[in-house]
């Protein structure tokens, strides 16, 4: 007898997607959009199918990821920010909130939220997954969020 396995296609060809980027840090965040476009569209998304919803700062993040979830237009919705440490225990506490809102939200909904938020320690870190050194992080969750896209479809 064999199993049944699931695993989501990378096929966004006919999906819709929902992007929440903030402006804060934006000369980061337009490089995690530019690279999450880019991934949607490289994989068969048509432009016309993807919304991006700008919001201040990381903080705003999750209330619009929630709306764009709980509308179920969307198979998918990526979140993109950049939260960089400084001074103040500021930036910590964004991170900590916004993931568990995050993976809250997408329980609730039922429509994957794909965290996309560079979280570093100082600005070199943050450029390295920018679109830099170590890859593009907004093209990788667009990539998560095509294929939870397909694994959830699969089911229904
Ligand atoms: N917002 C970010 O997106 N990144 C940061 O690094 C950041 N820091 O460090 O302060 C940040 N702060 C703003 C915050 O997200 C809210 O927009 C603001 O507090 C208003 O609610």
């Amino acid at each position: 007898m064999s199993t049944k396995e699931y695993a989501g296609q990378l096929n966004a060809a006919g999906l819709k997607f929902g992007i929440v980027v903030s402006r804060f840090n934006d000369f980061l965040t337009r490089q995690l959009l530019a690279g999450a476009v880019d991934c949607l569209s490289r994989h068969g998304a048509a432009e016309a199918d993807i919304a991006v919803a700008w919001v201040p700062g990381a903080y705003e993040i999750p209330l619009a990821a929630q709306k764009l979830a709980q509308g179920k237009k969307y198979s998918a919705v990526v979140a993109l920010g950049a939260v960089i440490q400084g001074a103040t225990p500021h930036a910590e506490l964004i991170n900590t909130q916004l993931a568990r809102a995050l993976m809250q939200i997408a329980l609730e909904s039922g429509v994957p939220v794909i965290d996309g938020v560079v979280a570093a320690e100082n600005l070199d870190q943050a450029i390295e997954r920018c679109g830099t050194k170590s890859g593009n992080r907004g093209w990788n969750a667009a990539q998560s969020a095509i294929e939870m896209a397909n694994l959830l479809g699969n089911w229904k």
